[in-house]
């Protein structure tokens, strides 16, 4: 796309409005390059170099999103950030970027790797960072994946190990879906020929939900807003940081991959991520924070069907990047086909994601949820769809996703992947 610049250090991009004067607005893409401190405007729709100058050493830092600016005689305003290093120049300073915040908490898991692939390219998303805990896998494991994720999406961001354990139970994991690995599909001999150590991407903080409960703070107050906190694996790390970190309450909205108002996964009644760690789930759901559930009768209906294999081929086109997806969804595929009886496998956690940032593809419903601990329902989420129990709702749980659009949105999340990872 960018011809004349490919082989130049690229620091950040940003979709631009420009208004020449006496003419209409057209939108633009704007790049700075830090080697050699310029800025070249591109035209979105010819997708030729109409600009190309030299600016400030700070200019970028200080050219704030939402801000205009006069540039080559005309007027610029940054309208979005389109890739991670955009974001993380422009949050420099705790800029309102007019996208969502978010911190993930995962336990990747073929599914959780594509919600971080969403939440990193999404272009509304701001994902500050990612925390895990134990769940699909040990939590050394899927730390490492984690890491291993973002590698694959051609992306930087601090992940932060959460607990091994849930809070009263015995870990228990889920090889027969996800793998010995976690991310089952990739062989160690892949990574080995593979140049990336995930080890510096993660930092092992002396207190871990110290320091995730500050960056979230701070990201809240810069921002003045709520950070989305995602959580697609189970909730401990989230419960943890709500009793040992009250005052997080009023900094974050939790959007949770999870549960079920019919019948579950891995119990009669209970989906794995909340069978997981119920007491956890629990303590989450009464804790006061607007809480999200998007359940299994949702992520169920979001299927990697034949139909949409073929969208990604033809998105991401011959890459090394979708030769690894379709290795590891191949996987993904092969022990769903076996362990629940799914012609094609559903892409739970990603949901989550999209929830955070475009809550009107999905219908809703507020109801009072409580989670079960006891007995063989443990982890058993409770919605009162009918408003039997007379109590105030605590949460509000998704009924229904526009499929088709959360595929455009997980695909153009691959497709910008693509662009910066460096398998390709
Ligand atoms: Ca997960």
């Amino acid at each position: 796309m960018f011809s004349t610049s490919d082989n130049q250090e690229k620091r950040a991009e940003f979709s631009v409005s420009v208004q020449e004067e006496g003419r209409k607005a057209s939108s633009q893409t704007m790049v700075f390059f830090s080697a050699t401190n310029e800025i070249e405007l591109i035209s979105s729709t010819r997708q030729t170099t109409l600009r190309r100058t030299r600016v400030p050493e700070n200019f970028i830092e200080s050219a704030k999103i939402g801000y205009s600016f006069p540039l080559f005689g005309r007027e610029i305003c940054i309208t979005a950030a389109l890739n991670a290093e955009a974001r993380t120049v422009c949050s420099v300073e705790g800029e309102d970027l007019s996208t969502v915040p978010m911190w993930l908490d995962c336990d990747p898991g073929h599914d959780d790797m594509l919600a971080i692939m969403l939440a990193v390219h999404h272009p509304g998303i701001s994902l500050i960072g990612i925390s895990t805990v134990q769940g699909n896998q040990t939590l050394a494991k899927v730390t490492d994946n984690a890491a291993r994720s973002l590698f694959l999406a051609g992306a930087k961001r601090d992940v932060i190990p959460g607990s091994t354990d849930p809070i009263l139970r015995a870990p228990q994991q889920c090889a027969e879906i996800h793998g010995e690995s976690g991310l089952g599909g990739l062989t160690s001999a892949f990574w080995d020929t593979v140049d990336f150590d995930p080890e510096p991407m993660i930092i092992r903080p002396e207190s871990p939900f110290a320091e995730i409960a500050q960056r979230i703070i701070s990201a809240s107050k810069a921002r003045s807003c709520r950070v989305k906190l995602v959580a697609t694996g189970a909730q401990t790390n989230i419960a943890i940081l709500l009793k040992a970190f009250p005052e997080l309450k009023k900094h974050i909205e939790v959007v949770f991959m999870g549960g079920t108002y019919n019948m579950g996964n891995t119990g009669s009644f209970s989906e794995f991520n909340i069978q997981c760690d119920p007491e956890a789930a629990a303590i989450v759901a009464a804790s006061g924070v607007p809480v999200t559930m998007v359940p299994l009768d949702v992520t169920h209906t979001v299927t990697i069907t034949e139909a949409v294999k073929t969208q990604m081929a033809e998105g991401m086109g011959a890459t090394k990047l979708h030769d690894v997806l379709v290795k590891l969804l191949g996987f993904f595929e092969e022990t769903y086909r076996e362990v629940f009886h799914f012609d094609h496998p559903p892409v739970h956690d990603p949901c989550a994601v999209l929830f955070a940032v475009a809550p009107e593809l999905f219908e809703t419903k507020a109801v009072h949820l409580a989670v079960e601990t006891q007995g063989m329902c443990a982890g058993a989420t409770c919605c009162d769809m009918y408003g039997f129990q007379k109590q105030e709702p605590n949460a509000t749980v998704c009924t229904k996703l526009d499929v088709p659009a959360f595929w455009d949105a997980m695909i153009a999340a691959l497709a910008r992947a693509n662009k910066l990872c460096p398998l390709n």
